[in-house]
C-alpha cells in the first residue's frame, strides 16, 4: 500500500493540560493571539490581545457518503476509479513500468506537518491527516447525479484521463456504480455545446418539484447507505453567473419563493445548494459560477448548514497564487500578469463558450487582490471619497486570463504565465512559466480534501470561555477550505485570503489548535540562541 493510502491509526497524543481527552471528544483550550491596531493622526498604536477559547472534536468518524453533481465527467469518474483502484489495491502496467494508487496532489493525505522537535534537535513530521480523526478515502461511499446518463465504467472511457491498463481493470467495479441519477437541465446555464450529452435529466420544468427531488435522493442515498454525514459537491460544468435581482435572489425567503415560482433565474447549482442546505447536508461549489448567491448564504446561516466554494484551485492558479506574493512580499511590484491556457477536455468545451468563460475568467482573475492590498508601499491605495469610502481598487498590475478550447490536447492542460515587474530603480524582470498538466489528475485529490476537511468540520465545536456557556458549530461558511480554492467564499465582510501560505498556515494552525497546540513552530527559537 502507498504511502498516502495507508490507514495508519489516529496516533498523536498532546500531553497538556490544555488538552483533553474523552471517550467522545477531544476538547482543547487555545488563546487566539493577535493585536488592536488604532491609526489616528498618523500615529500608530497596538494593543496585543489573547482570546481565550475551547474546540470540542467528535472523534467518532462517522460513515460519509459523497454525492457529486456532474460524477459522469472527468473529475467525478476519475476520483471513483482512482479510489476503486486505492480501495481493491489496483495495480497497473504503463510504459514506465508498474503503477501503484495512491493519494498524491491530496493535501490532508501527502503532505505533512511539523508537530515539534524530538530529544535529538530534529523536527517530527506527521501526515497532515494524523492530526485529528479525518474519514479514509477509501471509505466514501461514492455516488451522485449527472445529465448524462451514461453508466460510469462508460463515462470513465470517455474522459480519457487514466492509463487504459487502470481503465480496462477498474471498470468492472465502476460498473456496479451504475448510472448516475437524473439531474437537472437548464439549458440558458451551460453552453449550448453540452446539449448532446444531456440524456438523464428529471423531467418538468418546476423548480420546487426538483428541488423536492434532489431533497428526496439525498435522503434515500443516506438511508440505503445507512450513512452519518454526505457531502454534497458540485464538479458538474462551470455554469454562467445569475444575475443578482432585488426581491429574486438577494434574501433566503426570496429565494425560497422564486424557486417555488420556478423564477428563471435561479440556478441548477442553486437549486442543489439549497436542497443540501435544507437536509443539512454541506454543500461544496468546485465551479466558479456564483453558486451561492446571498440568499443561498442567509439560508444556511439561518439552518446552521455548511457551505464551501468557489472553483478547485489546481495548477496555474495556485501557482499564481504563491509567485504574486513571492513578488510582492519581497518587494517587488508585479506589473502585469498575463494568463493564457488551452486544453481540450468537455470542461474546456463548455469554457468555449463566452458566458461560461466569464465565470472562470472572474475566478481566476481576483487571486492576487489581497496581496497587492497588504503593501501600499508598492501600489497606490484607493482614493477616499467625502465620506471616508474608497473609490475603485487603488492600483493594481495589469491582469488577464485567456482560456483556448484544442480538442488535440484532451485533458493535459498547457498554460503560459507571464509575470512582468518594475525592480531596482527603473529595471525591468520577466517570469515566464510554462507549465503541462493532466487537469482532472490534479483536480481530483482537491475534491477528496474538501470532502474530508468539511466532514471534520462538521464535528468541530467551539466555545468563547467568558461569553459562551455551549459549545457551537463553526461558521456556516466554511472558509478554512481556502486552500483548495480559487475563489474562496468567506463570511460576508471579512477579507478573503488568496495567499496560499497563509491559507495552509490557517488551516495547519485551526488543526493542531483542535489538539492543543500553536501553530507555527517556524520561529524554531533554540536554533538561535546561546
Ligand atoms: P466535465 O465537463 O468533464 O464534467 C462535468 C459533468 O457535469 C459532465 O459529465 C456533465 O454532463 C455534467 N453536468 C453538467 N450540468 C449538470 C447538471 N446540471 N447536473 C448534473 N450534471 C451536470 O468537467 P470536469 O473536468 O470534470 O470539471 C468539472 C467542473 O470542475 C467544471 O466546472 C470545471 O470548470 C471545474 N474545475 C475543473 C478543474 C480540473 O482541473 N478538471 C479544476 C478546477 C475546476
Ligand atoms: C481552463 O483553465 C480550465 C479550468 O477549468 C482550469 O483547468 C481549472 O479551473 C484549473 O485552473 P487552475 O488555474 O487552478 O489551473
Amino acid at each position: 500500500v502507498h504511502p498516502t493510502a495507508a490507514r495508519r491509526p489516529h496516533y498523536i497524543n498532546v500531553q497538556s493540560e490544555n488538552t483533553l481527552y474523552d471517550d467522545e471528544h477531544i476538547t482543547s483550550k487555545f488563546y487566539n493571539r493577535g493585536a488592536s491596531v488604532s491609526v489616528t493622526d498618523g500615529h500608530i498604536t497596538v494593543v496585543p490581545k489573547a482570546e481565550e477559547y475551547q474546540f470540542r472534536t467528535k472523534r467518532n468518524v462517522g460513515k460519509t457518503g459523497l454525492m457529486m453533481i456532474g460524477i459522469g465527467g472527468n473529475n467525478g469518474t476519475t476520483l471513483c476509479a482512482t479510489i476503486l483502484a486505492n480501495r481493491h489495491g489496483i495495480t497497473w502496467h504503463t510504459k514506465q513500468g508498474l503503477e501503484q494508487p495512491n493519494y498524491i496532489g491530496s493535501l490532508l493525505r501527502a503532505s505533512t506537518v511539523s508537530l515539534g522537535t524530538s530529544d535529538n534537535g530534529k523536527e517530527v513530521h506527521v501526515p497532515i491527516s494524523d492530526v485529528l480523526p479525518m474519514v479514509h478515502p477509501n471509505d466514501l461511499v461514492l455516488g451522485g447525479w449527472d445529465i448524462s446518463g451514461a453508466t460510469l465504467n462508460k463515462a470513465m472511457e470517455r474522459a480519457q484521463v487514466l492509463d487504459y491498463d487502470l481503465q480496462r481493470q477498474v471498470a468492472p467495479h465502476m460498473a456496479l456504480l451504475g448510472k448516475p441519477l437524473p439531474s437537472i437541465y437548464y439549458p440558458d446555464y451551460i453552453a449550448a455545446n453540452q446539449e448532446a450529452r444531456a440524456d438523464n435529466l428529471i423531467p418538468g420544468n418546476d423548480k420546487q418539484a426538483h428541488l423536492e427531488h434532489i431533497r428526496a435522493d439525498i435522503r434515500k442515498f443516506k438511508r440505503d447507505n445507512d450513512l452519518d454525514r454526505v457531502i454534497i459537491f458540485w464538479t458538474a460544468n462551470t455554469e454562467r453567473y445569475s444575475d443578482i435581482i432585488p426581491g429574486v435572489n438577494d434574501t433566503a425567503d426570496n429565494l425560497l419563493n422564486a424557486i417555488k415560482n420556478s423564477h428563471a433565474e435561479v440556478s441548477p447549482s442553486t437549486l442543489f445548494a439549497v436542497a443540501a442546505i435544507l437536509e443539512n447536508e454541506p454543500f461544496v461549489n468546485g465551479a466558479p459560477q456564483n453558486t451561492f448567491v446571498p440568499g443561498a448564504i442567509e439560508l444556511a446561516e439561518r439552518h446552521k448548514s455548511f457551505i464551501g466554494g468557489d472553483d478547485l484551485k489546481s495548477g496555474q492558479t495556485k501557482l499564481k497564487s504563491v509567485l504574486a506574493e513571492f513578488l510582492v512580499n519581497a518587494g517587488i511590484k508585479p506589473l502585469s500578469i498575463a494568463s493564457y491556457n488551452h486544453l481540450g477536455n468537455n470542461d474546456g468545451r463548455n469554457l468555449s463558450a463566452e458566458r461560461q468563460f466569464k465565470s472562470k475568467e472572474i475566478s481566476k482573475s481576483s487571486v492576487v487582490d489581497d496581496m497587492v492590498n497588504a503593501n501600499r508601499l508598492l501600489f497606490k491605495a484607493p482614493e477616499v471619497g467625502p465620506k471616508g469610502v474608497p473609490i475603485g481598487k487603488g492600483e493594481h498590475p495589469d491582469h488577464i486570463v485567456v482560456i483556448k478550447y484544442v480538442p488535440a490536447v484532451g485533458d493535459s492542460k498547457r498554460a503560459i504565465d507571464e509575470y512582468y515587474s518594475e525592480i531596482f530603480c527603473g529595471g525591468r524582470s520577466t517570469i515566464n512559466i510554462f507549465n503541462e498538466c493532466e487537469d482532472s489528475l490534479l483536480a481530483t485529490p482537491l475534491i477528496l480534501d474538501l470532502t474530508i476537511l468539511t466532514e471534520l468540520l462538521t464535528r468541530v465545536q467551539y466555545r468563547k470561555v467568558d461569553q459562551q456557556e455551549d459549545f457551537a458549530p463553526l461558521y456556516s461558511v466554511l472558509s478554512l477550505l481556502s486552500y483548495m480554492l480559487k475563489a474562496p467564499l468567506v463570511k460576508p465582510g471579512t477579507d478573503v485570503v488568496n495567499s496560499l501560505n497563509r491559507q495552509r498556515n490557517a488551516l495547519e494552525s485551526f488543526l493542531k489548535a483542535c489538539v492543543g497546540l500553536e501553530g507555527n513552530s517556524d520561529l524554531l527559537l533554540d536554533t538561535r540562541l546561546w
